[in-house]
């Protein structure tokens, strides 16, 4: 953003308090309209940081807690071969969240603080993975239906408005198409199988279908926050926009795969141009953000001990960082590791 930084307002180069404020509203609000990006230096309203730190904490809690379902069968794939593919994309996630995490830091959020607020239930993380992987299908299923609602909800940030949030989605995305090919890939491998593989595939998506159309959130009607984040440019479209597109995307490639979308209701509109689909519950979908979903207890405990148990890397890796600081770049800073999530065996 071409416009008001924080140094010219410390400098004092704006004149009075007041005439300052409004010209950095102005110069923010030209930049949004402009579809520049704002940066970190540049002056943002209270409430842009927070809707940011809000949704890009739950973005990046969302990847590093959905490393737990798909790690659940790391030790189980049928082959070499899968289980390389299977661990790549489980250390993709792992990455995701530490790029989103560096972006959330470029907003006064230390990952530390995030984690925190994780583990005290205090954020949110997608309501997607507090369901079970019940069975190795359920590793093709996720990368098919939940990456592949990750990528529709994402593509569009690529470009929101704040400009390391929208770098970082470039590179998840990219990877994000990976995931989704190898799940559509291993599924489509299932559903040509043996009648038992092919209805375990079938199971797969009977179970995923519809809390994966739940991960766009809450119908428009009913999302607090849709109106003003649009108007900032952080989302580009709707809740259910975006969920109307994924099912759009799904139809043919559910038929491709030799696979039944379990929603009796789905049809073409050819009037509307676009599919119909059935009711989702938002009774379950409200169930599983109060905690109560199938796996949410087994989740967070698991990243808790997760995170206890990686205690040693972050104070090693401190400890490294201080004792060869004086022979480095004064741009550097200590890493810090977010321990990875730990094989969990699924109970529901
Ligand atoms: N789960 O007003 P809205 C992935 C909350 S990454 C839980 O509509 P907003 C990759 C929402 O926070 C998946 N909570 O909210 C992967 C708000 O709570 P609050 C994560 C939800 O932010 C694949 C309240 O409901 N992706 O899958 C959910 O405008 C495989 C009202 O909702 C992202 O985070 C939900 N599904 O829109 C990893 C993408 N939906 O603050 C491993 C970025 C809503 O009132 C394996 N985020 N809530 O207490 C977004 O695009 C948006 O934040 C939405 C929600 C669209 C998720």
């Amino acid at each position: 953003m071409a416009a008001v930084t924080a140094d010219q307002t410390t400098q004092g180069t704006l004149g009075t308090q007041d005439v300052a404020d409004a010209d950095r509203v102005a110069a923010f609000e030209a930049a949004v309209a402009a579809d520049e990006r704002i940066e970190p230096r540049d002056w943002m309203p209270d409430a842009y940081r927070a809707t940011l730190v809000r949704q890009m904490a739950q973005h990046a809690h969302s990847e590093i807690i959905g490393m737990q379902p798909e790690a659940n069968w790391i030790t189980r794939a049928p082959s070499l071969r899968r289980k390389a593919i299977l661990m790549a994309k489980v250390q993709d996630e792992a990455g995701h969240g530490l790029y989103l995490y560096s972006a959330a830091e470029t907003l006064g959020t230390s990952r530390e603080e995030l984690l925190d607020k994780l583990h005290a239930g205090r954020q949110r993380y997608s309501s997607i993975f507090n369901y079970p992987t019940l069975t190795w299908a359920d590793v093709g299923a996720i990368g098919w239906l939940v990456d592949g609602a990750a990528i529709t909800n994402q593509v569009p940030l690529c470009r929101c408005s704040y400009g390391p949030y929208a770098r970082a989605m470039v590179r998840i995305c990219k990877e994000e198409s990976f995931h989704q090919r190898q799940g559509y890939e291993l599924l489509l491998a299932l559903s040509r199988g043996t009648e038992a593989q092919h209805a375990m595939a079938q199971d797969a998506v009977n179970r995923w279908w519809w809390p994966s159309l739940m991960m766009f959130g809450p119908p428009d009607e009913a999302s607090s926050h849709s109106e003003q984040s649009m108007a900032w440019k952080i989302k580009r479209h709707s809740n259910d926009e975006l969920r109307r597109r994924f099912v759009d995307i799904c139809v043919p490639q559910a038929e491709a795969l030799g696979l039944e979308l379990p929603d009796p209701d789905i049809r073409w509109n050819e009037e509307l141009g676009r599919h119909e689909f059935g009711a989702i519950d938002w009774d379950e979908f409200q169930a599983v953000l109060k905690g109560n979903g199938p796996c949410n207890e087994q989740r967070i405990s698991q990243r808790r001990r997760a995170h206890e148990e990686g205690a040693w890397v972050r104070d090693a890796a401190a400890a490294h960082a201080a004792k060869h600081a004086p022979a480095q770049s004064s741009t550097r800073t200590p890493a810090q590791h977010s321990a990875p999530a730990h094989h969990v065996e699924e109970t529901a």
